[in-house]
């Protein structure tokens, strides 16, 4: 313990928090499910940035993967299927001064929820948003998913899934005000840390898409993914997410690419030839919509009646 420091209306004691300080409940995903490596990422993340774990919140909706919240030390919110992202919102415009983590899967973001993405892009508020991709329904045991590649056999689809899948990236790109999109897979541990943290110091909407394994019900996709390093473009650039020669060794193929160009943001996105990882567009300056909607929040309860009844009073008759 170092002293004592000011907090709200009480007094805490400061100290270093380990990793622990951000662990929830004992994780029940399946052994060798990607979210594992990306919960140890979002832990050493907050333990990195020192943050108290009762300033930070993770919400999500429902899948495997949005069971994240019971898995961290932090406030959390399970939500309804689809609908982690407005109730992000709704936290943030109330409470600003928390981090807010979100959780949701493909199916939870880009199927039901693809509304909220939409919108929830363009309000650019200040959290990480981690989209956990394995190209299925996990938690309802094999459904076709939006991002499931053509011929992937599911419960839906037994003789193979019939249509491209949607490309999460381009229709990212495309919504205005976008101010952050990444992608990254989950088994290239120091490439997701680095890449969940720049989302996490990113001011706006840090958009993760994390290619994820699902062993049980999509073990194919993965496995395809990681026999082949070849498929994947390494981004790298100043402005980008920092990598060593650990993450090299993994992606031999690389590019220079700078996150504030759009439009070869737009291509490296659409070209159906390599899976780029790394930053692929970031816009610091992006308005945050909380600047705006949090108005008032610092007003007394007192204040905030005086103004209501001034307003009233402006308009009878
Ligand atoms: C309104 C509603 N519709 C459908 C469901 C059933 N359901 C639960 S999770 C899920 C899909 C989860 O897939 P994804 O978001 O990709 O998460 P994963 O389990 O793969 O991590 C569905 C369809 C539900 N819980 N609520
Ligand atoms: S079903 Fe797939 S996504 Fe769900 S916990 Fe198991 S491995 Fe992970
Ligand atoms: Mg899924």
């Amino acid at each position: 313990m170092f002293g004592l420091k000011a907090d709200w209306s009480r007094e805490v004691f400061e100290r270093y928090f380990t990793i622990g300080d951000y662990a929830g409940g004992e994780a029940r995903w399946c052994p060798g499910c990607g979210d594992h490596g990306v919960l140890s990422a979002a832990h050493r993340v907050l333990r990195d940035a020192q943050q108290r774990p009762e300033m930070s919140v993770c919400v999500s909706g429902i899948g495997c993967s949005s069971r994240m919240p019971h898995y961290m030390g932090t406030y959390g919110f399970h939500g309804l299927h689809g609908r982690a992202l407005p109730l992000a919102c709704g936290i943030k415009s109330r409470r600003p001064d928390l981090d807010v983590w979100v959780a949701t899967g493909d199916g939870d973001c880009f199927s039901i929820g693809t509304a909220h993405w939409i919108h929830a892009i363009r309000y650019n508020m200040n959290m990480t948003m981690m989209v956990f991709d394995n190209s299925i329904y996990g938690l309802t045991k094999a459904q076709t998913s939006p991002t499931s590649p053509i011929g992937l056999r599911t419960n839906t689809h037994p003789f193979g899934a019939i249509i491209n899948p949607h490309n999460p990236l381009t229709v990212t790109l495309g919504i205005t005000n976008v101010s952050f999109v990444a992608q990254v897979v989950d088994w290239n541990p120091p490439l997701l840390y680095e890449t969940l943290r720049a989302a996490y110091n990113h001011r706006g909407t840090g958009f993760v898409r994390i290619i994820q394994r699902c062993p049980v019900y999509a073990g194919k996709v993965a496995k395809e993914l990681q026999g082949d390093p070849s498929r994947f473009l390494l981004l790298e650039h100043d402005k980008g997410i920092p990598v060593d020669k650990n993450v090299h060794r993994q992606f031999p193929e690389r590019a220079e690419h700078d996150p504030s160009d759009l439009g070869r943001a737009f291509q490296l996105a659409a070209d159906g030839s390599r899976i780029p990882v790394g930053l692929i567009y970031s816009n610091p300056d992006a308005p945050c919509y909380e600047d705006l909607s949090s108005r008032g929040t610092e007003m007394t309860p007192e204040a905030k009646l005086t103004s209501l009844n001034d307003l009233l009073d402006r308009i009878t008759i």
